[in-house]
């Protein structure tokens, strides 16, 4: 008897395994296996923190020492975590040569450590961070709080530089992944609940464009009824299963 079971799972590696041009669109799930906290559902960032008091330029203007408590004690956290299976499946894919972009949501820096390189932070990355004053830039591991960091260059506060609701993404990395989803055959759509714009809405962008679109989550999102193949479970096995099969 065959497995109905493994009928998406070989679709979906078939797929993957032909495509010269692929593009990964991720979310807080992918890095859910390392430790590090999703935003929504269970045991989620804002089960105990409304985001309109943490995650607004409004909130940071309000009370910057609030909001730079929260993201040192998630810096903290996070330098704790190490890549898992998920993202070292995703590192062997880029390996295989094609032509190949991961757009990720988070900024947790774990797929950059764990060795992705066309990679697109289109949230930006919690280990910068940048001048509220002169705009400076830089890469920041050494802060721990519990007071804001001051600027290298000029003293003004430093801020995250990651995007908060109602901030624009970066114009140059949104059209790159934009071009991403529009050029590839296959997305894969890996850990995102789906609901924060305008990164959802690339899955559709590559649906629209012919795409052929894999979603993996343990649960069914916004875009699971748009998608070729929905896989439904944990991306630090699912992931490493289809590279297995390709
Ligand atoms: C697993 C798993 C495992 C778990 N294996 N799976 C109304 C309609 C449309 C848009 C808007 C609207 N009102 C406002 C907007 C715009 C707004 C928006 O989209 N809001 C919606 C929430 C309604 N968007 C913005 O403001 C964006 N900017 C913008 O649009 O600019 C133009 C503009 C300017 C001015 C005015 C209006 C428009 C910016 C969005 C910035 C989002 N920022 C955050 C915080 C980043 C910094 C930080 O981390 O501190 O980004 S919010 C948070 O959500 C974070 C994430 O990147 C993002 C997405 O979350 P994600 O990754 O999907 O995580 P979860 O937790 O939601 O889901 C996890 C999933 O994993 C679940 O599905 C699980 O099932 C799954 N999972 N374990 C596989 N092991
Ligand atoms: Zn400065």
């Amino acid at each position: 008897m065959a497995d109905d079971s493994q009928i998406p799972m070989h679709q979906a590696a078939s797929r993957l395994g032909q495509a010269k041009r692929v593009a990964v669109l991720t979310g807080a799930g992918i890095s859910a296996e390392s430790g590090v906290p999703t935003f929504r559902g269970p045991g989620g960032l804002w089960e105990n923190h409304r985001p309109e008091e943490l995650a607004t330029p409004q909130a940071f203007a309000r009370d910057p020492e609030l909001v730079w408590r929260w993201y040192h004690w998630r810096r903290g956290l996070i330098a704790q975590c190490r890549p898992n299976p998920a993202h070292e499946a995703l590192v062997a894919l880029e390996r295989r040569g094609i032509d190949f972009t991961l757009i990720t949501q988070n900024v947790d820096g774990l797929h950059r450590l764990a060795g992705s390189e066309r990679l697109l932070e289109v949230h930006g990355n919690l280990w910068w961070v940048r001048c509220s004053s002169c705009g400076a830039l830089y890469e920041d591991r050494a802060s721990q709080g519990p007071e804001p960091p001051a600027c290298q260059e000029c003293g003004a506060m430093l801020r995250p530089h990651v995007v908060w609701f109602g901030e624009s993404l970066d114009p140059d990395i949104l059209e790159s992944a934009w071009r991403a989803a529009t050029g590839c055959e296959v997305m894969l759509v890996v850990g995102t609940s789906a609901v924060v714009q305008p990164a959802a809405g690339l899955a559709s962008v590559a649906k629209q464009a012919g795409g052929f679109v894999i979603e993996i989550n343990l649960e069914p999102t916004p875009n699971s009824n748009e998608v070729d193949v929905s896989l439904m479970g944990k991306a630090g096995e699912i992931l490493p299963e289809l590279m297995a099969q390709i």
